[in-house]
């Protein structure tokens, strides 16, 4: 291949320099730059990319693909200025299935086994045994079944839950009873317990968790956002929280990230919130998608993960 082009890095959350060496040795010949060191624009051929500024990627005249650093695009997507005729393309797994299913699967275990209330018992110093539910009682509820949905469904399935699951068109999972598109989406509900968010952010999903949503499912249900903070309609969770709709949530994404000082679920005894780790960008398991998918253009081919942006995912 012979190909004399950069690659231009923006994130404000992920270092650049695993990047930089894991390129640097599988394509050498391509210059590694880091924003705000654009150089001359008309070099960079590649951005690789989390939430970039607006105007950024309409900025590069030569962009041959717009690479997102991760699975989801939403952040990319909100710049009015994105040059529609660039591909743009998202990680297919890349090292965070298996990352999702473990957050996933813990959250689901912590609400299952009642940790939640367990530690507030002990806070109280109180020794209170509460009655076990086997887990082909208690009923997980999947919502989006893709690459990262889909892959925590099957473990929980095979772990001895339940599992229902949500996507727009149908799909086949062992052990996963699936619902479709909006008809399906209430009889999902009805039946299940621990509710996990695994959409991906557009204009159809935004707002998903609200207070209808809490409604539908069963009282004392908990539930799980483990994708966009755009997902969640904050004072609903805090409002079935407080009736007892909803009995907990374990939340990794926000509206506003880093979550600012002094909001309210920082301290709510029903809500555990991590920093935006349910699975994090790694240089070495994510590098090969992107050199392929270089490689992939240079020959004119498609490359993998291209999304859909009219469809937002
Ligand atoms: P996929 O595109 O593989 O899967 C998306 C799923 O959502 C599909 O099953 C799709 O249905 C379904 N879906 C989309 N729109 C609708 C709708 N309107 N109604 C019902 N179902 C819908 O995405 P991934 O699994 O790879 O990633 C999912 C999301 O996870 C990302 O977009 C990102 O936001 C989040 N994420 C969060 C991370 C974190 O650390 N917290 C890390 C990585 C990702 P269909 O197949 O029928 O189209
Ligand atoms: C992603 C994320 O979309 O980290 O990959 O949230």
């Amino acid at each position: 291949m012979a190909v004399d082009v950069g690659l231009l890095f923006y994130s404000e959350m992920d270092a650049p320099e695993p990047w930089r060496e894991a390129l640097g040795r599988e394509l050498p010949e391509i210059e590694f730059r880091v924003w705000p060191d654009v150089g001359g624009v008309e070099d960079i051929r590649y951005a690789l990319v989390w939430k970039p500024p607006p105007g950024l990627l309409g900025g590069l005249p030569r962009l041959k693909a717009i690479f997102s650093l991760g699975a989801g695009v939403d952040g990319i997507l909100l710049d009015p200025a994105l040059p529609a005729h660039v591909p743009l393309t998202r990680m297919v797994d890349a090292g965070l299935a298996g990352q999702m299913s473990e957050y996933a699967l813990y959250a689901t275990l912590h609400f299952h086994r009642c940790m939640d209330r367990y530690s507030q018992q002990q806070r109280r110093e109180h020794w209170g045994p509460l009655p076990a539910v086997p887990a082909e009682e208690r009923v997980v509820g999947v919502m989006g079944l893709g690459v990262l949905g889909g892959d925590f469904a099957c473990k929980a399935a095979a772990l001895g839950f339940r599992v229902a699951g949500w996507s727009r068109s149908h799909r086949q999972l062992d052990g996963v009873t699936v619902f479709e598109g909006d008809s399906g989406f209430e009889p999902f509900l009805r039946q299940t317990q621990i509710l996990l968010n695994f959409l991906p952010l557009t204009p159809q999903t935004a707002g998903i968790l609200n207070a209808r949503t809490f409604a539908l499912l069963p009282r004392g249900a908990c539930i799980v956002n483990i994708a966009r903070g755009g997902h969640l309609v904050e004072a609903d969770l805090l409002s079935a929280l407080d009736s007892g709709q909803l009995n907990g949530a374990m939340l990794d994404v926000f509206a506003t990230e880093p979550l600012p000082a002094g909001h309210p679920f920082w301290n709510h005894p029903g809500i555990v919130v991590t920093p935006h780790i349910a699975a994090q960008a790694i240089a070495e398991l994510m590098i090969e998608q992107v050199v392929e998918n270089i490689r992939r253009i240079e020959r004119g081919e498609a490359p993998l993960g291209l999304v859909d942006v009219r469809r937002g995912y």
